[in-house]
């Protein structure tokens, strides 16, 4: 799948594009059904929340086949080769669970600070895609994204561990209302099957989830393969260190691999 000028043109503008209804249904069923079965298990690539709910599920793909799917899948690799003009790697792969009651916030920051300083990789030519799996509502702690914040390029953040994330590199509020009375907010919200892709130097975050309503997101993060990390210091399962670009997947595989799968129930 390829991105129009259209599509383009606002990722350079605004830093980020929304596509509803990019999977289908039954490849999302699937999803929610593998995302619950990943959630039970107790693993350390597994975090939780201080209530014990999951937090955050690291490195899936690696063994759970529909998430190595969805981490090949055509929809989202090719649109990040073309808008990097080369090769991609995963470089992180996780679902975000935002539990009911008590999903607890992502402070604001952008990604590319955590992944320069933590992991050594050298420039921003990697991002974030984000597969929604439930319903992502303006109640239940949607992704919010400063538009046009990834023209101010990498900005001065600081190592906070101070949520059940993992430790991110932060901005202070500062910084974040400035760009705010500039740009305003945006949260995409939309269906199970939505796609979300975002600049790394977007500034991001998420409030907390005190609604009965869990908003769980696959989060796929592909670097272009001459962008490598180069001195990781976070576990492998955070940011790995196997460089091969990904070979783009049919748009059919996940939902043959879900009639497959159902033909065995
Ligand atoms: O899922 C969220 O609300 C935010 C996640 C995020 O920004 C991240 O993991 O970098």
């Amino acid at each position: 799948m390829k991105l129009s000028p259209r599509q383009l043109h606002d990722f350079d503008e605004l830093g980020y594009i929304f596509l509803p209804d990019c999977f289908p249904q039954e490849a999302v069923e699937l999803l929610q059904r593998e995302a619950v079965t990943i959630f039970n298990e107790h693993r350390e690539e597994i975090w939780r929340e201080k209530s014990g709910a999951p937090r955050t599920a690291f490195a899936c793909h690696t063994y759970n086949e529909a998430c190595a799917l969805v981490a090949s899948d055509s929809r989202l690799v090719e649109p990040l080769q073309q808008l990097f003009g080369e090769q991609v790697y995963i470089h992180q792969f996780k679902i975000n669970a935002k539990a009911a009651f008590t999903g607890d916030v992502w402070q604001w920051h952008q990604d590319f600070p955590t992944w320069h300083a933590d992991d050594g990789m050298p420039e921003a030519r990697a991002m974030n895609i984000a597969i929604f799996l439930d319903e992502v509502m303006p109640i239940n702690g949607p992704l919010m994204l400063v538009p046009r914040s990834h023209k101010s390029g990498a900005l001065k953040s600081d190592h906070d561990k101070g949520t059940t994330s993992y430790p991110l590199w932060t901005l202070d509020n500062e910084t974040v209302t400035k760009l705010v009375e500039e740009n305003g907010i945006v949260a995409p919200t939309g269906k199970p099957g939505g796609v979300l892709m975002f600049h790394a130097n977007m500034v991001h975050g998420s409030a907390g989830n005190i609604t009965p309503y869990p908003r769980k997101i696959v989060y796929l993060t592909l670097s272009a393969v001459s962008n490598a990390i180069q001195n990781p210091t976070r576990p492998n399962f955070i940011a790995h260190r196997e460089f091969t670009p990904v070979v783009s997947a049919n748009v059919d595989a996940l939902v043959d691999y879900a009639r497959a799968q159902n033909a065995l129930a």
